[in-house]
């Protein structure tokens, strides 16, 4: 039963059970509609509204968009609710959120258990709150906090909601039994109907340059997204528009968001995040094995990284360095990390010192023979990362996963140097490790269901997103990084300047350009690794004979204080530099390539379609399970912009066939054999298939 109506005393109690967030599906709104309408009649003094399961009501099914909608609309539930004759009594636990939070602010109260949060997160999904939520906040909590709280879609935990008056009481115990407390302490003093609708917003509260400041630092704080505009908007009609007019403007405002392309992918990549750790083909009977303790080799920038994420998540970790200087930097990072962690208030100074004190340091392999997982973050050298895991393999108990945080080398080979491939995967995190939420899991040859299964679940435990990936160079991401960097290099080389390349890119919705990438990471991490390669590895002389030309004259990037751009020693600011544009000249010259004006259209397409084709090959080749799961390494390792999908959605928005052709024009015009089309790209182009008809074991 969906929803349930039970009158006890003079109180009825309408109670919600569809797991597992309580989703407002169609169902549940009919079942509230007409308990509502049950209650009416009945000879009761005020109504509470709960859920069963984990969580009041956490939004609108997002399952149901794109779908007809089909009533009673959710606007049209709050409004039977808020015009209902009895007291209305939300009672929240868990997270009320989106429809869920918009239900029970069309209540006439609202309690909640102190453990429960309560938020508006709609325009993660390239929405706005289509329920009365941009007309009711602001007239509970005030026009600035409105807008904070909608246009970040942070969620409030209860204490915050009661100070700033989103909710009115904060619960103890039992969460039904202190509900009912509460409603009859409403009714004992006469409390009546306190419809939000009813409260009006003070015209001088916030002029129109204060709603104008603000959409100048939305379009800074949320650049190119059209939703935090229109809540804004919404709001501003809150403050101008009679109630059920300011109502009608949310919905044709929400309608347009619904619609919306960056709507449909920020929805497409809610759910391929919940997708990506489901590995097909392991029977859900194998389960994870327990991670209690966790050791980490290599105190660099990556094993500290890697150490805060279990920290942060309450694991204990012992850290190992082969020497005492190595240890105590690494130390020292973790400790200076916690503490700008502190300086932001994004932590407390006593969680810091809490998750700091469960990372402890060692030199010594045998202070590893408890741990249950161990990650090596040592440098990318086969041969060292081959000594460490047969050192692992002595060391270790039985059971214990020997994981590898290579970003590229084969793990089939490092599992052969042990005595127990199977027990052997890889865990390539990104760079900073406690931050970027990308988990690849990359599943070798040997390595067991149910080490799959056991990082998979110990990935979403630290709060990463995780991803299968198979073993090739690169993985998912890093392969396709190199076609899309190879572009980069080719368009400069080619005519185009670096700040025109960054600034097409960033103008698409990447979090940085490619050049910019490059300065942040270091020139000379790939000038070392091209060291080790046969110029056939290179691979094409024009792709990367800028980029050495630069290391040679010591512009290393933002860590030398010049790379592609110059940068202020104060500062940091970046600034083109004419050296910079003489060597890129000097490059073409020696290599013969006549320099000639780029469009920023042609510099776009190459650099999104270099990934593109990539991804195909990816899927073809079964390194990547489905297209979500390249479309959420892109989002979360390499800062595609979500509104945007990621890059095979973008593809597939944009048409196979007319991707497709675009590449073919450049195979054409370069012959490059990565230019040729990906097999699959033109098979489903050639059957007229999408990627989803694919993925359905259509194609
Ligand atoms: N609709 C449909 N399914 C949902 C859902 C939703 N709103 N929220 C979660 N699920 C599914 C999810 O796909 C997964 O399914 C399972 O529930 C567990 O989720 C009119 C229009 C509530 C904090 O944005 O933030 O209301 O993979 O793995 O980590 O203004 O889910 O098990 O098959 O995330 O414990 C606004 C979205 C909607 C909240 C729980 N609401 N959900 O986190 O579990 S728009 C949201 C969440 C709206 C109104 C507008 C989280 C969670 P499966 P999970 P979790």
């Amino acid at each position: 039963m969906l929803v349930s109506y039970q009158k006890v005393d003079d109180i009825g109690v309408i109670s919600i059970d569809n797991p597992p967030v309580n989703a407002l599906s169609q169902g549940v709104r009919q079942g509230i509609l007409d308990a509502i309408k049950s209650a009416e009649d009945d000879d009761i003094k005020a109504i509470v509204i709960l859920c069963e399961g984990r969580t009041f009501i956490a939004g609108a099914d997002i399952s149901e968009f794109g779908k007809p909608v089909q009533e009673p609309t959710l606007p049209q539930l709050n409004t039977a609710i808020e015009s209902s004759g009895k007291s209305v009594i939300a009672a929240i636990h868990g997270t009320a959120l989106g429809g869920g939070f918009e239900l029970a602010l069309s209540c006439h109260y609202r309690c909640a258990q102190a453990s429960a949060s309560v938020g508006l997160p709609e325009v993660t999904l390239g929405l706005l709150p289509g329920a009365g939520g941009t007309q009711r906040v602001p007239r509970l909590i005030g026009v600035k906090a409105a807008l904070d709280l909608m246009t970040t879609g942070n969620k409030a935990g209860a204490n915050e909601a009661r100070d700033l008056g989103l909710i009115d009481r904060v619960l103890k115990g039992d969460l039904k039994e202190a509900a009912m407390d509460y409603a009859r302490e409403l009714i004992a003093k006469g409390a009546g109907l306190r419809r939000v609708r009813d409260i009006s917003i003070p015209a001088t509260s916030f002029g129109k340059e204060a709603f104008e400041d603000y959409r100048q630092q939305l379009n800074k704080r949320k650049r190119g997204q059209e939703a935090p505009q229109k809540i804004v908007s919404c709001v501003e009609a809150a403050m101008d528009k009679p109630f059920e007019e300011g109502l009608a403007y949310e919905r044709s405002c929400f309608v347009e968001c619904v619609q919306s392309e960056q709507s449909a992918a920020l929805r497409h990549i809610f759910f391929a995040e919940r997708q990506a750790p489901k590995v097909a083909g392991i029977a859900k009977s194998v389960v994870p094995r327990p991670v209690q303790r966790v050791g980490i080799i290599g105190a660099g920038t990556m094993g500290g990284g890697i150490a805060m994420s279990f920290a942060n998540a309450g694991i204990p970790v012992t850290l190992l360095d082969a020497s005492e200087e190595g240890l105590e930097r690494g130390l020292a990072l973790i400790d200076k990390n916690y503490g700008i962690s502190v300086s932001k208030g994004k932590l407390s100074e006593e969680q810091a010192t809490e998750r700091e004190a469960l990372i402890s340091g060692t030199v010594d392999y045998e202070e590893l023979v408890d741990v249950d997982l161990v990650i090596e973050a040592v440098f990318e050298s086969m041969d060292v990362k081959r000594q460490v895991f047969s050192r692992l393999d002595e060391v270790c108990k039985q059971g214990a996963i020997l994981a590898t945080n290579t970003s590229y080398l084969d793990v089939n080979e490092i599992a052969g140097s042990t005595s127990r491939p199977q027990d052997v995967v890889g865990l390539h995190f990104f760079s900073p490790a406690n931050v970027m939420r990308l988990l690849e899991v990359v599943k070798a040859e040997s390595t067991a269901d149910e080490v799959i299964t056991t990082a998979m679940a110990l990935g979403k435990r630290i709060g990463k997103v995780p991803v299968l990936a198979g073993v090739c160079y690169g993985f998912i991401g890093n392969r396709m990084l190199r076609q899309y960097a190879r572009e980069a290099q080719l368009c400069m080389i080619e005519g185009a300047e670096p700040a025109q390349i960054d600034g097409v890119l960033t103008n698409f919705g990447m979090a940085m350009g490619p050049l910019s990438v490059g300065d942040l990471a270091g020139l000379d991490i790939g000038y070392k690794a091209r060291q080790a390669l046969t110029d056939e590895q290179k691979g094409d002389p024009r792709s990367y004979c800028i980029a050495d030309a630069l290391v040679e004259l010591g512009r290393l990037g933002q860590k030398a204080g010049a790379g592609y751009y110059k940068y202020d020693p104060d500062t940091r600011a970046r600034s083109t530099d004419p050296v910079v544009l003489d060597v890129i000249r000097e490059q073409a010259r020696k290599h013969g390539v006549q320099r000639r004006e780029l469009s920023d259209e042609e510099i776009l397409d190459r650099h999104l379609l270099a990934l593109i084709n990539e991804g195909f090959r990816i899927l073809e080749e079964g390194i990547a399970q489905r297209p979500g799961d390249i479309d959420v390494v892109y989002v979360h390792g390499y800062g595609f912009p979500s509104y945007r999908g990621g890059p095979m959605f973008y593809a597939s928005q944009r048409g196979l066939g007319n991707v497709l052709g675009s590449i073919e024009k450049l195979y054409g015009a370069t012959g490059e054999p990565y230019w040729a089309p990906a097999p699959l790209l033109k098979k489903l182009v050639a059957s007229d298939l999408t990627l989803d008809d694919w993925m359905a074991g259509n194609g």
